[in-house]
């Protein structure tokens, strides 16, 4: 017999609604763990996990091994005293093959140049290889008496000279500028004053690395737009030519970008039609 039918009518209905209160609460509740659950799941991948998972994308490499080269180059370090060689040890573990005729360096036209690659697979910048890949528009840092990988605080590229992040893209720009061969393509930018900036890391550090033992020719590809800004006698892409190695043959040609971004959307256009 429930005890509650001997209750008065009032205390009856108090209890009742205490009973809904205890489950509304207890639905809240459960509301709220569901939520702070997901959105913990749902959490951004760890900066580690879309290093290894980018590594994974090319065969051949062991990619564990491949991390611990590269984080032993800022963790544990102040953030402004990573020196480029630091990546040393991350270049060593990183062995690649260079696609001799097809690399192609850039300048100031990083996003023109990724659509390009991504959707003709003539050429190979640094960022299609392993090497510029797994850290590609990423941004890291260490910090000295902490075995943590951040992604937020970290120096910009401009705040210090041994900056984290700016020694590693110098670092593989040397690596890959080392293993240049044959025609080397580079696409500049025709639509700023200086094509060729001498603080460039294309001027500072690819450059002076393109050995006439290995590479034949460089051609540039200017890319214009309507504001035509420069054009192939600009005095810096001048100073590129002196620049190069003795044996290296010079080409320029201004490729309006239109003509790029629609020879990059034909699958049937050949690349050598690009310009
Ligand atoms: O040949 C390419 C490629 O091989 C690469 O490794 O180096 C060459 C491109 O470097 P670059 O000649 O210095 O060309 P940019 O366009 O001046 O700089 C390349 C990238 O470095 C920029 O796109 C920036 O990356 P972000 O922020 O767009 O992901 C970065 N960068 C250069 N100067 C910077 C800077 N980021 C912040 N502040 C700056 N002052």
């Amino acid at each position: 017999m429930d005890r509650g039918e001997f209750l008065p009518p009032e205390k009856r209905r108090r209890r009742r609604g205490c009973l809904v209160l205890s489950v509304v609460a207890v639905l809240m509740l459960v509301i709220v763990l569901a939520v702070v659950l997901g959105l913990t799941l749902r959490q951004e991948p760890s900066f580690k996990s879309t290093f290894i998972d980018r590594c994974e994308e090319f065969e051949g490499y062991n990619c564990e091994k491949i991390w611990g080269a590269f984080e032993q180059a800022y963790v544990g370090r102040d953030p402004c005293q990573v020196p480029m060689e630091a990546y040393d040890p991350f270049i060593a573990a990183t062995p690649f093959q260079p696609a001799c005729g097809r690399m192609m360096f850039w300048s100031k036209t990083k996003d023109l140049v990724h659509d390009f690659t991504e959707k003709k697979d003539c050429f190979v910048t640094l960022e299609d290889t392993l090497l510029g890949r797994v850290v590609n528009d990423l941004t890291w840092c260490g910090k000295e008496g902490s075995s943590e990988t951040f992604t937020t605080g970290c120096p910009g590229w401009t705040y210090c000279e041994n900056n984290t992040v700016r020694s590693f893209w110098k670092r593989v720009s040397a690596a890959f500028a080392d293993v240049a061969c044959g025609d080397v393509t580079a696409m500049l930018n025709g639509s700023i004053a200086t094509p060729f900036s001498s603080e460039s890391i294309f001027a500072t550090i690819e450059v002076k690395r393109f050995n006439s033992s290995r590479v034949k020719n460089l051609n540039v590809i200017l890319v214009t737009q309507e504001n035509f800004v420069t054009n192939c006698t600009n005095a810096s892409l001048k100073s590129l030519q002196k620049e190069l190695d003795e044996g290296i043959k010079y080409n320029c040609k201004e490729v309006a970008e239109a003509q790029i971004n629609e020879c990059s959307s034909d699958p049937q256009k050949p690349c050598g039609s690009c310009w």
